[in-house]
């Protein structure tokens, strides 16, 4: 399970290469919390992540945060294919001192973002944004996210967050056998 896919616009040029097979993980957005959050994702979802992007940060975080969940997000669904084998459903709590994070990933074809509890601006991502960027990953990927977050130092919970989302991911797209776990028969 592998894809690449590349957008451009004038605001931003990215490219997106995951690959559930080879471990290799590279991030440059241009936005280092965002790169540091991103990595640790695919450091602990056990997937390769290579992402460049380049965008118009003068103007602000928002269209290259927004770029990159696109990107990514078409990648994921793109690699996924017909979801045949795929465990389906997974979940994780996740602490990092003061913060916690819960997370349930449904990779049901349908792209929802639940968000609960809260979260604080952090360095280069705000709270909006980092919110944006789950709701944009997921409507694109075709998968339902669970997220609720309480804690008090924003580093903590955003870092809760994506680890728990990596747990919970890794998860739900582990092969366990050759079913489509739909009574529809199909997840697309
Ligand atoms: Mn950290």
């Amino acid at each position: 399970m592998r894809a690449v896919v590349e957008r451009r616009t004038k605001e931003v040029e990215v490219k997106v290469k995951i690959d559930f097979e080879d471990k290799e993980y590279s991030v440059d957005t241009g936005i280092p919390f965002f790169d540091h959050m991103l990595e640790s994702f695919a450091k602990h979802a056990g997937i390769g992540l290579i992402i460049k992007a380049k965008g118009d940060l003068d103007v602000d975080e928002h269209h290259t945060i927004e770029d990159v969940a696109i990107a990514m997000g078409n990648a994921i669904r793109k690699a996924l294919g017909n979801k045949k084998g795929i465990r389906r459903f997974g979940d994780a709590i996740v602490p990092m001192d003061d913060s916690v994070t819960m997370c349930g990933v449904d990779v049901s074809g349908r792209g929802f973002f639940n968000f609960d509890g809260g979260v604080k601006d952090a360095k280069n991502l705000s709270a909006e944004n980092f919110i944006h960027f789950f709701d944009t990953l997921c409507r694109n990927a075709g998968i339902n996210v669970y997220m609720s977050i309480k804690g008090k130092n924003a580093h903590h919970m955003m870092e809760s967050a994506f680890k728990a989302f990596a747990l919970a991911f890794k998860e739900a797209t582990e092969i366990v056998d050759g079913e489509v776990k739909s009574t529809k028969g199909t997840l697309d």
